[in-house]
């Protein structure tokens, strides 16, 4: 039954004719009174090096196995040019970090250009902005070096620079060319690098990590792919979590993510092999995580290392003294962050040229400590690393891994958060609308992994799902403070998982494929209040779900449709007259955005209050937000 008497007589006339009609409707009447506080934060991404989100995705780096790093590298990536042959060199090592080099032998007797190609992570962006590329060279040479970026089977030459060169035997030089490119239609390029055979003949050159770098976000040295960067900025998220997940556990404690491993000149950072199947550089370290933030407004939040690591049979977990160096380290690590340059870490950032300290006031401590054998030590591991981190640094946020009572202390410290994570069907994510509303409303949670998960890509019904999901999230976001969709980024031609947020590829021209669920995360993150407002209806919640906020004189309602009826919808907020609606919606449940097809993408309209009364229809399959004031 619909409320009439909260209705226009207009309204409740085009009502009850669509009630005639047996069109299914709902009527909302959103107070503008009072209502509980939303969390601010509410809104984020979660990240870490996962399908080559990190090296090959929004790392601006370009070139794959630049480093030849690895416990045994090989040339993946690399072929030779002319009459000259490549290997991987541990003769003559770089750094102690990068302990090999690339070889160059060029037989007796050649001539014309010889010198190798880097096929880049499935190819190599080239967007028409000014590259950067950095190179390490050791023999004796004195001339020049031809740096070209050239279509794989086209030939077409899309950048050409000459970089003079005089290196000698003893020592790696450092060599930096910066040169104009022009945009090419696709991802098919290689990144070439040549000298005259001639001067070379019978000897041999190395080179150390070369690097490749379009013009990044905001100009930043060793930073963001911009075409990444800005689809994040499109959906203003308001946090990051990094560095992981699981990549931030390891498989094993030696290949965690080690803080001070990734942080200083690029060639004094060993990398480690990431749990995703793949070597990660950590040339986007812990310093360009926080550039990151900084760059994009997003409050950090900072995973650290708890005493486990993923393989069974493995020495972790640790517990009572084996933890404290681990303990230990992690202060270190918040001292580098925090401390000001009159400390020893602090001063150490400095010297990488950030004065200030960072700016981090939520902290993680592990990641899913319910999996994987790691539940029955959590509760000791919390608690050490809680009490240590909470004697140092008293207003930091600490979050607990998990919200499994049986992985925890009994009694939780006051103030910690707890992370939930949530991979699920679509009727789970729909069935778990309500999983908040009954919270305890003093312990705070962070949602900090979720989405229909095992599915290739996001259909407009499981992204609908997810809508249905957050709804009950924003609704509860007094106690809910933040969430994210996970995994964020992925490179389509290698992938370790699916769906994720943003799918990418190199082509410089259509980067990122914009799925439904990106859709979804963009409208409810632009689209946020401060307040969540008390909405009444004669309607229950189901095929059609409900949120209301306001900042100030605007009002958001966000609204989903989980079925395949068309949904009349009467919104009344006294006093207000203006409103945008923008829908996202498919008729049919399986419609998605792939790498080959876009099928589904938000429209927008302007809609008026008559007497604050908004009608409109909510399509099968729909998802919607009307911004009122
Ligand atoms: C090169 O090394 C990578 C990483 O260890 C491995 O996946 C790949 O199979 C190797 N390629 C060859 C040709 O050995
Ligand atoms: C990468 O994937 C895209 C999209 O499917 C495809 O067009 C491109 O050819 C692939 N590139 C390589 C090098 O496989
Ligand atoms: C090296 O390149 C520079 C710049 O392209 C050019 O001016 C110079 O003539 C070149 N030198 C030689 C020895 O080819
Ligand atoms: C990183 O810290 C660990 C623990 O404090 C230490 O053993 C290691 O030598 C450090 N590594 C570097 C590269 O400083
Ligand atoms: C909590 O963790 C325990 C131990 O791993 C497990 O048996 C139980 O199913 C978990 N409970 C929930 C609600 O996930
Ligand atoms: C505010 O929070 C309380 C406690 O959870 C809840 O009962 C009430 O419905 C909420 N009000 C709104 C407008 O969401
Ligand atoms: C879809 C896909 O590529 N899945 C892969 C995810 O990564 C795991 C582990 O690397 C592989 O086993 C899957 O094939």
């Amino acid at each position: 039954m619909v409320a009439f008497s909260t209705l226009s007589g207009l309204s409740a006339l085009s009502l009850l004719f669509s009630l005639v009609q047996k069109v299914h409707g709902v009527s909302l009447e959103v107070s503008t009174e009072g209502g509980n506080s939303s969390s601010p934060l509410l809104y984020g991404f979660m990240f870490e090096d996962i399908n080559y989100s990190n090296d090959g995705g929004i790392y601006g780096q370009l070139l794959q196995n630049n480093g030849l790093q690895g416990s045994s590298p090989n040339l993946t990536a690399w072929a030779s040019v002319g009459d000259a042959t490549i290997s991987v060199d541990a003769e003559n090592p770089l750094t102690s970090a990068i302990p090999h080099s690339l070889r160059l032998d060029v037989p007796e007797g050649t001539t014309g250009q010889v010198g190798f190609t880097n096929e880049g992570y499935w190819g190599i962006p080239v967007d028409g902005s000014t590259f950067q590329s950095y190179f390490w060279i050791k023999g004796d040479f004195s001339n020049n070096v031809t740096i070209r970026l050239v279509g794989t089977n086209s030939g077409t030459e899309y950048a050409s620079t000459s970089v003079e060169v005089s290196s000698n035997a003893d020592e790696f030089t450092y060599i930096t060319t910066s040169f104009p490119t022009t945009k090419a239609p696709d991802g098919d390029v290689l990144y070439e690098l040549t000298v005259d055979g001639e001067l070379v003949a019978g000897r041999s050159l190395n080179f150390g990590l070369l690097q490749l770098f379009p013009e990044t976000y905001k100009s930043r040295y060793n930073g963001l792919k911009p075409q990444l960067a800005n689809a994040l900025e499109s959906i203003k998220g308001s946090f990051l979590r990094f560095p992981g997940g699981n990549n931030l556990e390891g498989d094993t404690e030696e290949t965690r993510w080690k803080w001070n491993e990734t942080i200083g000149p690029v060639e004094d950072r060993p990398g480690h092999q990431g749990t995703w199947t793949y070597y990660n550089t950590d040339g986007l370290g812990l310093m360009e995580y926080f550039y990151w933030c900084e760059d994009l407004n997003l409050t950090p939040v900072l995973g650290v290392w708890a005493g486990f690591a993923l393989e069974s049979g493995g020495n972790t977990p640790f517990t009572g003294d084996a933890l404290q160096p681990y303990i230990d380290d992690t202060l270190n690590e918040l001292e580098f962050i925090l401390g000001d340059s009159s400390t020893t870490y602090g001063s150490l950032r400095a010297t990488y040229g950030h004065e200030e300290p960072f700016d981090v006031t939520l902290v993680e401590i592990g990641n899913e400590d319910n999996l994987g054998g790691g539940c029955e030590s959590y509760a000791e591991r919390f608690t050490a690393f809680y009490d240590a981190i909470h004697a140092a640094y008293p207003d930091l946020i600490l979050i607990a891994s998990t919200d499994n009572a049986s992985c925890l202390p009994s009694t939780l410290p006051e103030g910690a958060w707890l992370d939930f994570h949530d991979y699920n069907t679509a009727d789970g994510l729909v069935s778990e609308f309500n999983l908040f509303d009954n919270k305890d409303r003093s312990v705070p949670y962070f949602i900090g992994e979720y989405s229909r998960w095992e599915i290739e890509w996001p259909s407009i019904k499981n992204s609908v799902a997810e809508a249905v999901y957050m709804i009950g999230l924003e609704r509860n976001s007094d106690v809910v403070k933040m969430a994210a969709y996970a995994p964020l980024l992925q490179l389509v031609n290698s992938t370790q998982w699916t769906p994720d947020l943003i799918p990418f590829t190199q082509n410089p021209t259509n980067m990122i494929i914009e799925t439904v669920s990106y859709y979804v995360q963009q409208m409810f993150s632009v689209n946020r209040g401060d307040t969540i407002k008390e909405v009444t209806s004669d309607s229950a919640f189901g095929p059609v779900y409900w949120v209301a906020s306001s900042a100030g004189d605007n009002y958001y309602v966000k609204l989903a449709n989980y079925g395949s009826e068309t949904q009349d919808v009467v919104v009344s907020i006294p006093g207000l007259s203006s409103g945008k609606l923008t829908v996202l919606a498919d008729n049919d449940p399986e419609a998605s955005n792939t790498d080959t097809q876009t099928l589904v993408t938000p429209s927008e309209k302007d809609v008026t209050g008559e007497d604050g009364s908004f009608s409109f229809t909510l399509p099968a399959w729909s998802v919607a937000v009307l911004a009122a004031n």
